[in-house]
């Protein structure tokens, strides 16, 4: 199997090959791809180091999965190349996730959607753990709103953002006031209510993907979500404070029970001992932790849900690299 990573040399692609290498993914060939600036360096996979190439029009062929983790532009450039080459791009950008033709997935709820397909869209890290808590419970009582508040770290912006709050928080506590570059405000000991551009209602993208994403992946177009996406001073794991209204009654237990046997699903939920899901607990590790399920304390049918994962595994490069798996199980990639 031959698998290229473009953007391999951002945060996403180096956790991309990361996880290729740990659930033992069949790469006879690993093609790892940049922009020009960063072709050159090495990336160590299965302990031999690998050169990243400048991507360009020959890049893909003879590739049978590419992964892309490059943003949106570069996405919409070379997906339709590795496409045209022969190669099934699973793409970690929003540049095709609303596109109709192109099946927005995270295998434990839609895996089917992805057979046959040139590229499929990997969604948003927030709303990925956010749907793969409701799907089972949805299948059980019919999910008809969500509310979302999150909590998200700042490894989703990148690594200046890694570095803005490792250098904001040392500035802070030596009492100087730190001087954000990458967001709008110091990150450190602070909590910003703004992830991506708001529109002219005041919504932002963040929150619009939230809404969207989620519509599109349970297949419920008229699902009702409410959104407040807040960044925090949190390297890595994005936290989600969650509303499930369902059509019919679904007791927290039974919720508790469902969740325990669902895949990608690890329930950590007994408040008396102080245990719940945490960002640090969950940083590095694959599942999408839940806990602190109980009614609602307003609506009739509705539960309230924590939920916690890496962003950067289960919210990104470990969904991309399990419809990787998903196709090769069904036969869907060349060899
Ligand atoms: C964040 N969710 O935490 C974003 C990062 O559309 O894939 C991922 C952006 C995306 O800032």
């Amino acid at each position: 199997m031959r698998v290229a990573v473009l953007g391999a040399t951002g945060l996403v692609g180096r956790e991309m090959v990361r996880v290729l290498e740990e659930r033992n993914f069949p790469v006879d060939e690993l093609r790892l791809l940049a922009s020009p600036q960063s072709a050159g360096r090495e990336i160590l996979f299965r302990g031999a180091s690998w050169t990243v190439r400048a991507v360009d029009e020959r890049a893909f062929d003879g590739v049978d999965l590419a992964l892309f983790s490059a943003g949106s532009g570069p996405s919409r450039i070379w997906a339709p190349v590795a496409a045209g080459a022969g190669s099934v791009v699973v793409d970690n950008s929003s540049a095709w996730r609303m596109d109709p033709s192109v099946p927005l997935v995270v295998p434990e709820v839609n895996a089917e959607t992805a057979l046959g397909r040139p590229i499929i869209a990997n969604p948003n890290c927030a709303t990925i753990q956010a749907v793969v808590a409701a799907w089972p419970l949805h299948k059980e009582a019919g999910l008809d709103y969500m509310s979302a508040v999150t909590f998200q770290s700042v490894s989703g912006t990148g690594r200046a953002a890694v570095e803005e709050l490792d250098r904001g928080s040392r500035a802070a506590l030596a009492g100087e006031e730190p001087l954000p570059s990458v967001y709008p405000h110091s990150i450190a000991f602070n909590a910003l209510p703004h992830i991506g551009a708001f529109d002219e209602e005041g919504v932002s993208e963040e929150e619009w993907k939230m809404v969207r994403e989620s519509r599109k992946i349970m297949a419920l177009p008229d699902l009702s979500v409410s959104c407040t996406t807040v960044r925090v001073p949190v390297f890595r794991g994005h936290s989600e404070a969650l509303l499930f209204r369902f059509r019919r009654d679904l007791a927290p237990e039974r919720a508790r029970e469902i969740l325990s046997r669902s895949p990608g699903v690890v329930v950590v939920d007994d408040p008396a001992s102080a245990s719940y899901p945490l960002a640090r607990e969950a940083a590095g590790t694959d599942p999408v932790y839940v806990g602190r399920i109980r009614r609602d304390t307003a609506l009739d049918r509705a539960l309230a849900l924590w939920v916690v994962s890496d962003n950067l595994k289960k919210g990104a490069a470990l969904n991309a690299v399990q419809i990787g798996e998903f196709l090769l199980e069904r036969g869907a990639l060349r060899p």
